[in-house]
């Protein structure tokens, strides 16, 4: 048995496939995964089981024989922790307590992967968002769950309840946590709401300024921040473990035909992440949904690399936004040594963020993309400058125009080879 060396704690993961399914990760590659997740929110691996299973036992998810294998490995090993690699239902959380014992701490995929958001949101707007996803994902599972959840809430909440106690402790318990978290998530999304409000009008003017805006998507740990520092000397942190960004950061690049494009780097995506969590993340998605091209980055040098690719398309269509046009990138081909690439895709760019490959390539067709697409711009032509505005009338979409001191405001969308012809000064 492995000696503890370090004060991380230990933890025994558990994952399972469905027989007959058709998951886009087997088991292993999945475990393999969680196994990375673990690692990145400073825990241990001490143990792992994984089977295939004919169906999602309904009580206890793995059945009872193979959870009290768990209990008796998990002593052994001596593991606090216990991790599914799926998310659990609030009822097989609380069959699985019973048959591991009070003394289990059970997380599942999400929990884990809110837990390293949770680490890494450094805004005050990643945290409240990191903060709004934990509690609803708890909220919830605490109807059936209260003692456990009391526990892991240091008791803070029981405190709380004192002494009331008309209809048993259990359930005013129960009660008085779920109102206080409640209230919690009420007085968040008023915060969120303000934050969203001036980063709202930060991007109106952005969009003033009429310069395309590409936002960069993908698979976490596929390279999207070593993309962005590459290209326009950003200090992204970046690291190989998983979900490393999670607040939106963007950077003004010149393209090779002299316009400027803003790149925006985003939260990575996930196989098996809820969209409820990622609809969370409202910065990131605004900044996606905006965005007039999206350059889809992907690990080349990863053997699941068409598995992710998958994953992040399955994402994108979930949030509607699989219309905005997108280039793919086969990035860390420098790790390819000369070997093939595993994945293709027909106009795929080949590219290194490391050391700078194929990168001339990638600008020329994101601006190539970018002058055969649609961007939105919201401008206000001098009336002196009546052909511009004539222009903008005969080329593009107008959708309000109205008129001010300054000139005639009109909001709408021209081909991007022409947006720049709109482009006016920062104010
Ligand atoms: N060899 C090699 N490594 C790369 C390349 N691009 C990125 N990496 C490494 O891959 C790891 C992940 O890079 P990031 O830029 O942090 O990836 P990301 O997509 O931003 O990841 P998240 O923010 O965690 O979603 C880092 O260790 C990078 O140094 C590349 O072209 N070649
Ligand atoms: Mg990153």
């Amino acid at each position: 048995m492995a000696i503890p060396t370090d004060d991380r704690k230990r933890a025994l993961l558990i994952g399972v496939e469905v027989k007959q399914s058709r998951p886009l990760f087997n088991v292993e590659e999945s475990m393999a995964e969680l196994a990375r997740l673990a690692d990145t929110a400073g825990v241990q691996v001490v143990g792992e089981i994984s089977q295939r299973v004919d169906r999602i036992h309904p009580a206890t998810f793995i059945g009872s024989g193979k959870a009290a294998e768990v209990r008796l490995l998990a002593e052994e090993a001596e593991a606090e922790l216990v991790i599914f690699d799926d998310e659990l239902s609030p009822r097989h959380q609380r069959e699985l307590q019973e048959v591991l014992g009070e003394g289990a701490l059970i997380l599942d995929r999400t929990a884990l992967i809110l837990d390293i958001f949770a680490q890494h949101a450094h805004t005050r707007e990643g945290q409240l968002q990191v903060e709004l996803a934990q509690l609803e994902y708890r909220l919830p599972r605490l109807t059936r769950m209260w003692t456990h959840l009391a526990r892991q809430a240091g008791g803070r909440a029981g405190g709380r309840h004192g002494g009331v106690g008309l209809r048993g402790p259990g359930e005013t318990q129960l009660e008085v946590d779920h109102r206080i978290i409640s209230q919690r998530i009420d007085r968040l999304k008023a915060e969120i709401e303000k934050v969203r409000a001036h980063r709202g009008r930060y991007r109106a003017r952005r969009r003033r300024s009429a310069i395309p805006v590409v936002a960069i998507v993908g698979y976490t740990n596929a390279g999207k921040s070593t993309l962005l520092n590459h290209l326009s000397g950003a200090t992204v942190r970046t690291g190989d473990k998983l979900f490393a960004t999670l607040d939106p950061t963007t950077r003004r690049v010149r393209l090779p035909s002299g316009h400027e494009a803003l790149f925006t780097d985003t939260v990575g995506f996930i196989q098996k992440l809820p969209t409820t969590v990622v609809v969370a993340f409202q910065a990131t998605l605004e900044e996606i949904t905006e965005a007039d091209l999206l350059l889809h980055i992907v690990d080349a040098s990863h053997p699941q690399a068409a598995a992710q690719v998958e994953a992040v398309e399955e994402t994108l269509a979930e949030l509607e936004i699989d219309t905005i046009p997108t280039i793919i990138a086969l990035n860390k081909i420098d790790l390819l040594d000369g070997g093939k690439l595993s994945v293709d895709y027909e106009g795929a760019s080949a590219i290194s963020a490391l050391t700078g490959a194929g990168m001339q390539e990638l600008l020329e067709r994101t601006d190539r993309e970018l002058s055969s697409t649609w961007v939105r711009i919201d401008v206000v032509i001098p009336y002196q400058q009546g052909a511009l505005a004539a222009l903008f009338h005969d080329k593009g979409v107008v959708e309000q125009e109205t008129h001010t001191d300054a000139g005639v405001r009109i909001l709408g969308k021209v081909p991007g080879r022409l947006a720049y012809r709109f482009q006016q000064p920062e104010q």
